[in-house]
Order: structure tokens, then C-alpha cells, then sequence
């Protein structure tokens, strides 16, 4: 597999985390940080490999590695200005919305530490990501019961697909905060999805919109010969 698996290769700069690389700095090389239960602690990769989750499931999944800050994986930027910003809640709910970024931030904002997976093969794990669990946007609609695949639209047309179950898990969210810090354009900002349980091409940037359907819509990668669900655990890779 290739590092990069968009064609043309595209690779933005990344500004990084310095509240993250301080504290990796201060860990050492070759450990990672991650926050959980309220507390810091160091891991080494191999501590990691060999810890589970509360699921069961193996920390780290098969085939992956750990990296120690979030690698910029490309793609077609957004409006940059966050005033311009707007998120739609629409689709298969009783009552569609529009909300500004003040309006976002205002609903109720959860902090949480999750891992994240990409197909390349990296994963970041431990990562404090601020947002508003999609759960949360989909009560505030009104989802239907005929609502069945959620949609993360976002700039340019780039979309990703996740079954209805899924999107709705505690930790799946719409971010714009990153170990504290706001989200870096290349990143997504100002808002992006976050899915951490399925590959890291379900974490739409630069969202535009969230869409509950009733039949599913693969996306812009599902389309391309990636695979329509994507569990890391399964090894969901290609379609
Ligand atoms: N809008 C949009 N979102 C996107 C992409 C994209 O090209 N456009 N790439 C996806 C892919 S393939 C990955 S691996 C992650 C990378 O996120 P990162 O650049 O923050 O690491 O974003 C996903 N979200
Ligand atoms: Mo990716």
C-alpha cells in the first residue's frame, strides 16, 4: 500500500499540535500520550499493541501502527472563514436546521479521548477531540425512524457514509478542537465529522452537512474501491 492512497498525492502542511508535542517531548520518543479516566499517562507502542479496549478489542488494530500527532492526509480545503460557516441537519428528521459556528459551539460540547485509524496504516491513539455528538444533532432534528445511513457532507462534494447505529455512538461527533486547541485547516476546519470506530476516510473535513437517509449513499471513497463500512478491526479496507 502505498503512504498516501488519494491519486494525485496531495499533502498540505500541518500546524502542529504544540500543547501535544510538548507533552511528547517531555514523554520522550518512541511513547505516547494519552488521557483517560481524567488522567495523563505515558504508553509506549508496544504497551499500546498489547492493551484492550473495553469492548475487548485489541487497542490497536491489525495492521496498524502508532504515530504521535496527526498526519495532514490531504484533500480539498473549505471556506476558511468561520463566519461564512454554516453545518445543515437534514434529511429523513421532523424538523431540518441551519446552525452558524457560535451556534454549534453553544449547543452542548463534549471532550473525549478516542483513537483514530487510518487506512494507510497509522493510528493516533488517545487524542482529546471537543464537539457535539451527532447524537445529540439528531435528537435536536427530530431523526425518523426511516433514517437509516447518516451522510458527512463536506466541501467539494466529498462525502462519507456510516449506518445509522453506528453514527449515533457516544463518541461520534462534529470537532472543532484537537488536545485544545482549534482544529488546523488542513485538519478540517472550521468543523469536521469524527467517527473514530471506522477508518479515518469516515471523518468527513471541512463539513458542510450532516444527512440522515433512508437508503444508503456511498461516498467518495466507498466509491473508489474502498470499502463500504470500514472497521479497522475487520480489516474492512478495500471494496
Ligand atoms: N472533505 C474531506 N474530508 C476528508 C478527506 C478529504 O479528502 N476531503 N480525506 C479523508 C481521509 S482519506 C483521511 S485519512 C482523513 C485524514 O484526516 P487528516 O488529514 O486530519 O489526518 O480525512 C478524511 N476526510
Ligand atoms: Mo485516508
Amino acid at each position: 500500500m502505498t503512504d498516501d492512497h488519494r491519486q494525485p498525492p496531495r499533502v498540505l502542511s500541518e500546524a502542529p499540535s504544540t500543547a501535544r508535542r510538548d507533552f511528547l517531548l517531555r514523554a520522550g520518543a518512541g511513547t505516547v500520550v494519552t488521557a483517560m479516566g481524567g488522567g495523563l499517562y505515558f504508553l509506549s507502542g508496544r504497551e499500546a499493541q498489547a492493551e484492550n479496549r473495553a469492548d475487548g478489542r485489541p487497542r490497536v488494530p491489525p495492521g496498524q501502527r502508532v504515530i504521535e500527532a496527526l498526519k495532514p492526509m490531504g484533500g480539498e480545503p473549505g471556506e476558511a472563514a468561520v463566519s461564512a460557516f454554516r453545518l445543515k441537519v437534514h434529511g429523513e428528521v421532523e424538523t431540518p436546521f441551519e446552525l452558524t459556528f457560535s451556534e454549534l459551539v453553544g449547543l452542548g460540547a463534549v471532550e473525549q479521548a478516542v483513537d483514530v485509524h487510518c487506512v494507510t496504516g497509522w493510528s493516533l491513539l488517545g487524542a482529546m477531540w471537543k464537539g457535539v455528538r451527532i447524537k445529540d444533532l439528531a435528537a435536536k432534528a427530530g431523526i425518523k425512524d426511516t433514517a437509516r445511513h447518516v451522510i458527512f457532507e463536506a466541501a467539494h462534494g466529498y462525502t462519507s457514509n456510516v449506518r445509522r447505529d453506528e453514527a449515533l455512538a457516544d463518541d461520534v461527533m462534529v470537532t472543532w478542537e484537537l488536545d485544545g486547541r482549534r482544529l488546523a485547516r488542513p485538519h478540517g476546519a472550521p468543523v469536521r465529522a469524527l467517527v473514530p470506530d471506522l477508518y479515518f476516510w469516515k471523518s468527513s473535513k471541512w463539513l458542510t452537512g450532516i444527512k440522515f437517509v433512508r437508503r444508503d449513499e456511498p461516498g467518495f471513497w466507498e466509491t473508489r474501491g474502498y470499502h463500504n463500512h470500514a472497521d479497522p478491526w475487520k480489516e474492512e479496507r478495500y471494496g
